[in-house]
């Protein structure tokens, strides 16, 4: 007893005593957004208006009804003299007393677009020329009590990029520069300015030629020191522990004595302290410590993505002078290309796992970049997470995302293959362009390094196959210019994709992976990818642009699938909203122009002529556009999953869209998702049923994603289009940890027997536990060579709790049956998929609208007529 007491006593006087040592914690730095009182002027006019920022000056005159909805039908041609003019941005903050007398007055700009002359109070601070940096000015010596000015001088970015053209020895290429759609015929001036590739088009996009504050501008007030940066490096991590270095980046006024303190937000737990002396100045101070059992960081599917909230701090004479706040995601994560008997393996390996990438290549969500809001941020990683990806690629002809694209994918398990901003074009290498460059990657590379779902950075988009220095292929470019000019063409590529971006990689990341281009053979620059290569990864636009048929997604495998797609056009309920009904018409003016590949409409047609009727009705002809998508890119996504571990990865191209338009998307513009995007989740799941016919034999295949392996039961139905079962089997199976392995092979003929192929489909099923864990169809002939029979779909809608579940059920077979409430925000929990007689599908509806059986309205191919 007296022992207890004893302790209880000195309990509560070291809690007491603890408490009150805690530092004291003072407001030190001060962040003030200018994101108000800010107006607009065309320079040599007379537009003006009061303006939003961030923003473009697009959408100002949008909201000011100066122009109408740029992507309304054809606006887009009648709103190309916004980008040849100058446009001044002007705003007034207030300053107090209190503030001016700070040591630190500092103006940080997140993102300007992109030849901006900032002035503060009248004095030229800064001549911005590269959207993707971010600026600070010392504002100390101009600030003054009451009212401060800043007003940005954007020059038009055509006017510039004409001038650095006039200037250059010759011209780039740039394939999807659309100068013509900007009046300016075949001048592409792209390429000399450090800006989204994709404002000026793209084959998916329209040409938008935006300026404007596109990030916030943030005034920093403090005094003494800041923590400009904190950097965990991740050493070595494994289950037992992770070895760690925290890198403070600190920036003082005067010599400084203190404390760093670093804290794990959630326990409260000191992960480290250190007390530090400080020049004036800027130092980086790097402090070891380890964790021990940490919670690993893991992709979607393998495991939680777990994360530390960190918050640094800087303590003198118990006060905190400063701090800072920060998560990561502590995790292995490496690139591995071994030699392999077949050339050389292209896969990532996070915690020792070999993962298998599932994902989509990345655009831009807007033209108009600082209108995507944080929803939009949201559903379209929620959408990625729910079609069971792991991985999006960040492509090089848009923009470093935004902080929260990264912040979301790190929790959802999305690993993140980043591009440099790059894209199928040759880019000048002059000196002030390599600068440039180099500031670019330094701040990109910083701000990004701590997010655990950045597997790769990657150079460029399709430079290194499109100039093909060391080969007779590529697209033909290298043939327009001398040798002389050659030579320089490739030294500037070198330069940056062999020099400036992997040395900025390696010295600010802890290792990361670089990648100069994809797609490429190897790591050297003579490395050309090709269709048949064995190593490094591969765009395969075989089908598509080289009309192969959607069975060459079998021939052609690649180690690493990073590029390969299939168009279908936006939603009949997204057409509506840039069209009027003379419109609907897919060769229209309006049809037309939102659709930016030339051959687009041709090959869809191509492609629908061989598997399809040709529906003559636009609404139909939509509708089958995506069914034709979903069909094509199912075929690819079971052959790349199906070649495992051969191939370790599949990124198709693409799941989202800029504005809306006919594209190779799985979600549009306003995230409506296509038929591909339902398909995919099915294709995408842990564990895929997939049968392939080959001379004769039908393989059925079991991929696995899960890290163990199962007992399994394979069971394999032929029914006949009224339902009835011809034949049954049950057959137990190994379902073998993160592998593909055949679980059935037949020849067709002892399946089928004397049963006509045009039709029978093969119901396949794999359960564990009793419980079903994949399951696919298998047709024995092309959709447009089955006999399907006329079906008569009931669907009943009952309410439940204020929820709505929509009952399905046929009396024959129906393929690709797809459920709209026409007018309504109403989505289906499935869609577009087939149905059999006997089986009864439950679909639960999201979205704010009731649901009215008026307005349900029902598709499928049997409707199609040609
Ligand atoms: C890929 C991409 C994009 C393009 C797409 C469709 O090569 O890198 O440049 O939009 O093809 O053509």
């Amino acid at each position: 007893m007296k022992n207890y007491l004893y302790y209880l006593t000195f309990w509560i006087v070291a809690t007491t005593f603890l408490s009150s040592c805690q530092p004291k914690e003072i407001q030190n730095m001060e962040t003030r957004e200018l994101n108000s009182n800010w107006t607009y002027r065309q320079v040599n006019g007379s537009v003006s208006g009061t303006a939003t920022v961030p923003g473009t000056i697009h959408t100002d005159l949008l909201v000011n009804k100066q122009i109408e909805d740029p992507f309304y039908r054809i606006n887009e041609k009648s709103q190309q003299w916004i980008d040849k003019e100058d446009w001044e941005y002007t705003t007034v903050f207030q300053l107090s007393e209190k503030e001016i007398e700070k040591q630190n007055l500092i103006l940080d700009f997140k993102g300007l677009d992109t030849y901006a002359d900032v002035y503060v109070n009248d004095s030229l601070f800064l001549q911005a020329d590269n959207m993707f940096r971010e600026w600070e000015i010392d504002i100390k010596n101009v600030a003054k009590v009451g009212e401060n000015q800043v007003r940005i001088y954007f020059h038009s970015p055509i006017a510039k990029g004409l001038e650095l053209l006039k200037a250059s020895p010759y011209v780039y290429p740039a394939n999807n520069d659309q100068s013509e759609n900007g009046g300016l015929g075949d001048q592409k001036v792209s390429v000399f300015t450090r800006k989204a590739g994709y404002h000026y088009g793209w084959d998916w996009g329209p040409r938008f030629v935006t300026s404007g504050v596109w990030r916030p501008i943030n005034l920093k007030i403090w005094d003494a020191l800041r923590i400009k940066d904190v950097f965990i490096q991740q050493t070595s991590v494994k289950k037992e522990e992770a070895q760690l270095l925290a890198d403070f980046s600190l920036e003082a006024n005067e010599a400084f004595s203190g404390e760093v303190l670093l804290t794990d937000k959630s326990t409260g737990k000191v992960m480290l302290s250190k007390q530090v002396d400080v020049e004036k100045g800027s130092t980086l101070i790097s402090i070891p410590f380890t964790i021990t059992n940490p919670k690993l960081w893991w992709s979607n599917g393998l495991g939680a993505p777990n994360l530390y909230q960190f918050e640094a701090k800087v303590i003198k004479d118990n006060e905190i002078v400063t701090n800072y706040e920060f998560s990561t995601g502590l995790r292995s994560l490496k690139l591995i290309r071994e030699k392999d008997e077949a050339g050389e393996s292209f896969y990532f390996e996070l915690n020792g796992v070999a993962v298998f990438a599932k994902g989509a290549n990345y655009i831009p969500n807007d033209n108009f970049l600082p209108r995507v809001s944080q929803a939009d941020y949201e559903k379209v990683i929620a959408d990625a997470k729910d079609a069971n990806m792991n991985m999006l690629r960040v492509w090089g002809g848009g923009i470093y995302e935004n902080d929260i694209f990264y912040d979301l994918c790190d929790k959802n398990g999305i690993l993140v293959w980043q591009d440099f901003m790059f894209a199928c074009s040759m880019y000048p290498g002059n000196e002030k362009m390599l600068n440039s460059i180099k500031e670019e990657a330094k701040d990109n590379v910083i701000r990004l390094r701590n997010h655990p779902s950045i597997a790769l950075w990657c150079g460029n988009n399709e430079m290194n196959t499109a100039w093909s220095y060391f080969s007779k292929d590529g697209w033909g470019w290298k043939e327009l210019y001398t040798e002389e000019q050659r030579e320089e063409i490739q030294k500037a590529y070198m330069d940056i994709f062999h020099g400036i971006l992997p040395d900025a990689v390696s010295k600010y990341t802890d290792g990361d992976a670089y990648w100069p281009s994809s797609p490429q053979a190897g790591f050297a620059v003579e490395k050309h990818a090709g269709y048949e290569t064995s190593s490094g990864d591969m765009h395969y636009w075989g089908v598509w642009h080289g009309l192969h048929p959607f069975e060459d997604f079998d021939k052609y495998k690649a180690r690493f699938m990073s590029e390969y797609g299939f168009q279908s056009f936006p939603d009949f309920e997204t057409v509506k909203k840039y069209t009027l009904p003379e419109d609907y018409n897919i060769e229209s003016e309006v049809m037309a122009s939102h659709q930016r590949s030339g051959i687009g409409n041709l090959r869809i047609k191509e492609y629908m002529s061989w598997d399809y009727k040709v529906p003559a009705d636009f609404e139909q002809f939509l509708y089958m556009s995506h069914v034709l998508q979903a069909r094509g890119i199912k075929a690819a996504i079971e052959a790349h999953r199906r070649a495992m571990p051969y191939c370790m990865g599949t990124l198709y191209w693409q799941i989202n869209d800029c504005w809306p338009v006919a594209s190779w998307s799985s979600t549009d513009y306003y995230h409506k998702w296509k038929a591909m995007h339902y398909m995919v989740r099915k294709a995408y799941q842990s564990v895929l049923l997939s049968a392939f016919a080959n001379e004769g034999q039908l393989k059925i295949y079991g991929v696995s994603d899960l890290l163990e392996s199962k007992n399994a039961k394979l069971s394999l139905r032929l029914v006949n289009f009224e339902g009835k079962l011809l034949f049954e089997k049950e057959i137990a199976v190994d379902l073998v940890a993160n592998a593909s392995r055949v679980l059935y092979d037949s020849s067709i003929e002892t399946l089928l027997g004397d049963y006509d192929k045009n039709a029978v489909v093969l119901q396949m099923e794999l359960k564990t536990d009793g419980k079903l864990i994949a399951d696919n169809k298998y047709y024995f002939a092309k959709p447009k060579e089955l006999l399907l029979p006329k079906a008569n779909v009931e669907v009943q809608i009952v309410e439940n709790e204020g929820k709505y579940i929509v009952e399905v059920s046929t009396d024959k077979l129906v393929r690709d049956l797809y459920l709209n409430f026409k007018d309504s925000d109403l989505k289906c929990s499935d869609n577009y998929f087939d149905l059999l007689p006997g089986e009864k599908r439950t679909l639960e509806l999201s979205g704010s609208d009731i649901p009215k059986p008026s307005a349900l309205q029902l598709m499928h191919l049997q409707q199609i007529t040609e």
